[in-house]
C-alpha cells in the first residue's frame, strides 16, 4: 500500500482488500461546481431526497447524496480530496462539510497534488488528481458529472484538461455523462481517440453532451447495460492494463435540457472568458456558473440529476466486476 501524504479510510482498504466493489468520488464538484451557499429552494430531482433541505448548501447535499446513491447499488464511497496537506480516499462527513463551505479550498489538477500537499491545504480534487488516487489505491470505478476536455480555441490557448492524459495512464473506468458542450466535443473525442481511452456508450450510440442529454457525436462502442460494461472492461485491461475507460451515460431524459442554443452560447461564452481575462483553472467553473445562470438554474437540476445516477451506474458496474472477477 501507499504511502506517504495518501490516506485510505478503514472502510475503503477494507473493501479492496477483500476485491469488494469500490466507486471514487471526485470533489472539484464540491468546491468549485455546485452552489456552496445555504440553499433558498430545491432542484426537482432532488425535492424529496433525504440528503436535501432547505438552508443546507446544494454542493455538500450532492456529495453526501452521491455516496448514498454508491451504498444503494451494493459498492463502497471513496470521495477523494485534499484535507490539510493529505489526499484522503475516503472523507468523512466533517471533511465534507469543511470543504463544502471554506472558500479558500483551492482545485487541485495533478500537478498541484505534491505543492498543495506541502502546503497542507485543502482542495477539492478534479478528475485527473482523483484518478491519481485511484491508481495509487487500485480503485477500478469512478463517477463524476461531465468530463474535463478539449476547451473550444484550444489551437490558441492550448487549454485540453489534464483529466485526457491522467485516463490514458491510468486503469480506472469513468462514468460521466460526457462532457459538456462548452468544450470542444469533436476534438475531445480525437483527443481521446489518440491517446487509446476507449469512450464506451452506456446504452447510447453517441457522445452525451453534460446537461443536454444525448449528444450527436458518433461513439465506436456501446454496452447494454452493466454486465456489459464490466465485460468490456475486462477485455480492455487484459489487453491495457494500464488505461482508463470513459463509461458514458446520459443524464436522465426528463432532466435534461434542450439542445437548443447551446452551441452558440458555449461560442460566445468562450469568446467572453478570453475578453475577461478568465483563464487558467479557473476557466471550467466560471463556464459552468455562467450556464447555470443563463439557463435560470435547469442546468442545475440536470447537473444534480446526472451525478446521481452516475454514481448509481459506476456502482453497479463495480459490483457486477466484483461478482465476475471473483
Ligand atoms: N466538467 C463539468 N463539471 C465539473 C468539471 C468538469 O461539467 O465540475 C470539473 C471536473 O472536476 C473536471 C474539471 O475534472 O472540472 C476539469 O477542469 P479543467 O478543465 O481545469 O481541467
Ligand atoms: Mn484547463
Amino acid at each position: 500500500m501507499p504511502q506517504g501524504p495518501i490516506l485510505i479510510a478503514d472502510e475503503v482498504r477494507d473493501a479492496l482488500a477483500l476485491g469488494g466493489p469500490v466507486v471514487a468520488l471526485e470533489t472539484a464538484v464540491l468546491t468549485h461546481g455546485l452552489p456552496r451557499e445555504p440553499a433558498t429552494e430545491l432542484p426537482p430531482v432532488v425535492a424529496d431526497h433525504p440528503d436535501f433541505a432547505v438552508g443546507v448548501p446544494l454542493n455538500l447535499s450532492l456529495s453526501l447524496a452521491m455516496e448514498r446513491a454508491v451504498r444503494t447499488h451494493g459498492a463502497v464511497p471513496a470521495t477523494i480530496a485534499i484535507v490539510d496537506g493529505a489526499l484522503r480516499v475516503g472523507c468523512t462527513r466533517g471533511d465534507l462539510e469543511r470543504l463544502a463551505t471554506d472558500r479558500d479550498a483551492r482545485k487541485a489538477s495533478v500537478r498541484d497534488l505534491g505543492p498543495l500537499c506541502a502546503a497542507r491545504a485543502c482542495a477539492g480534487t478534479t478528475v485527473s488528481a482523483t484518478l491519481v488516487a485511484c491508481g495509487l489505491a487500485g480503485i477500478r470505478h469512478f463517477a463524476t458529472g461531465g468530463l474535463g476536455g478539449v476547451h473550444r480555441g484550444f489551437a490558441h490557448t492550448l487549454d485540453i484538461s489534464a483529466d485526457l492524459g491522467t485516463l490514458s495512464r491510468t486503469p480506472t473506468c469513468v462514468v460521466s455523462s460526457g462532457a459538456k458542450s462548452i468544450l470542444d466535443l469533436k476534438a475531445t473525442l480525437e483527443a481521446l481517440e489518440t491517446l487509446g481511452v476507449p469512450v464506451i456508450g452506456f446504452g447510447t450510440a453517441t457522445f452525451p453532451e453534460f446537461t443536454d442529454g444525448v449528444g450527436t457525436l458518433p461513439l465506436h462502442a456501446t454496452v447494454s447495460g452493466a454486465k456489459d460494461a464490466a465485460a468490456t472492461c475486462r477485455a480492455h485491461w487484459s489487453l491495457l492494463p494500464n488505461v482508463g475507460i470513459v463509461l458514458a451515460n446520459p443524464c436522465p431524459t426528463a432532466h435534461a435540457l434542450d439542445h437548443g442554443g447551446s452551441a452558440a452560447m458555449a461560442d460566445e461564452l468562450a469568446a467572453q472568458a478570453i475578453a475577461s481575462g478568465i483563464d487558467g483553472n479557473l476557466v471550467t467553473p466560471w463556464l459552468l456558473a455562467q450556464v447555470a445562470a443563463r439557463t435560470n438554474g435547469q442546468s442545475l437540476d440536470a447537473n444534480i440529476a446526472l451525478l446521481l445516477d452516475n454514481a448509481r451506474v459506476a456502482a453497479l458496474v463495480a459490483d457486477e466486476a466484483a461478482t465476475t472477477d471473483a
